[in-house]
């Protein structure tokens, strides 16, 4: 990975995004699609405190069937995003602290002082999978300031055949009380003008932008599967306003008070200990 904080943060500035290629190592990369693939290849065997983090690409059809050409029973058991990945395999609580992406955040916010939010992985499956909204992330995360930033984790290269997400460049810039629930789906004759530009990159790199970003993006009709792990990361004074709480919410892995990175040893003992003696 370059290491281009200048360029990382007039990137964010301008356009709410930018592109940071091969921030997973080969090894990370290789483990966290095993662990995708671990949950993929049996979703109907999992026992229920896992399985009902899942939403199975044939019940977002149910809900949304504008999304997609083929119906529910043409889609089998494939999965359209998994809730919670930290609950399901030590390899996505590790990923908390997986210093290149926290290199990253840590110029985009600067500071050190953000925390964890979730992880969710995004799967969209070779030939069936739905297209995306349009949509800001921030009225579904419901917090006191926009100051988050959404980070995907790419698993494979996306191209415009497999469904890389779509964004459009400088939609960040919007006063906060003007983002409203509806920018949860946004229709296409409400959009602004202004380019859209397809993010193609290859597997491993990270893609990062602001909450407010208006983005999508096509439908899977090629032979091979577009998979991004997903992580929300909050900046400074900026809380939840609703009751919803996730696994490891509010690790600051990077914080420089004690008493964080006292919660960060005790919360990942061996990782924490692996990392002090090189
Ligand atoms: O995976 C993608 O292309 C985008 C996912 C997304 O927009 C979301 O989960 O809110």
């Amino acid at each position: 990975m370059e290491n281009e904080p200048a360029r990382w943060r007039s990137d964010y500035k301008r356009d709410g995004y930018l592109v940071v290629e091969d921030c997973l190592d080969k090894q990370t990369l290789a483990k966290l699609r095993q662990g995708i693939e671990k949950i993929t290849a049996d979703p109907d065997g999992l026992p229920p405190h896992l399985k009902r983090w899942l939403d199975f690409e044939r019940d977002f059809i149910r809900r949304s069937p504008q999304y997609n050409d083929l119906s529910a029973p043409q889609v089998g058991n494939a999965l359209h995003n998994i809730m919670e990945l930290p609950l399901f395999d030590p390899v996505f609580a590790e990923l908390i602290l997986y210093r290149p992406l926290l290199h990253v955040l840590q110029s985009l916010f600067g500071t050190a002082e953000f925390h964890f939010h979730n992880y969710k992985c995004i799967i969209k499956a070779p030939r069936i999978s739905s297209k995306f909204l349009w949509h800001r992330d921030l009225p579904y995360l419901e917090h006191s300031t926009p100051n988050l930033i959404t980070a995907m984790l790419c698993l494979d290269t996306m191209t415009e055949q497999n469904g890389a997400t779509v964004v459009l460049p400088g939609t960040h810039r919007i006063p906060h009380e003007q983002v409203k629930p509806g920018d949860r789906d946004i229709p296409e004759k409400d959009l602004p003008a202004g380019p859209r530009v397809t993010v193609t990159c290859r597997a491993g790199a990270a893609v990062l932008f602001h909450v407010n970003l208006i983005h999508g993006g096509g439908a899977n009709r090629s032979d091979v599967p577009r998979r991004n792990v997903i992580g929300i990361w909050v900046g400074p004074d900026t809380y939840p306003v609703t009751a919803a709480r996730y696994a490891y919410q509010g690790l600051m892995p990077l914080s420089t008070d004690v008493a964080r990175q006292r919660q960060v040893a005790m919360t990942f003992p061996s990782l924490v200990a692996r990392s002090s003696t090189g």
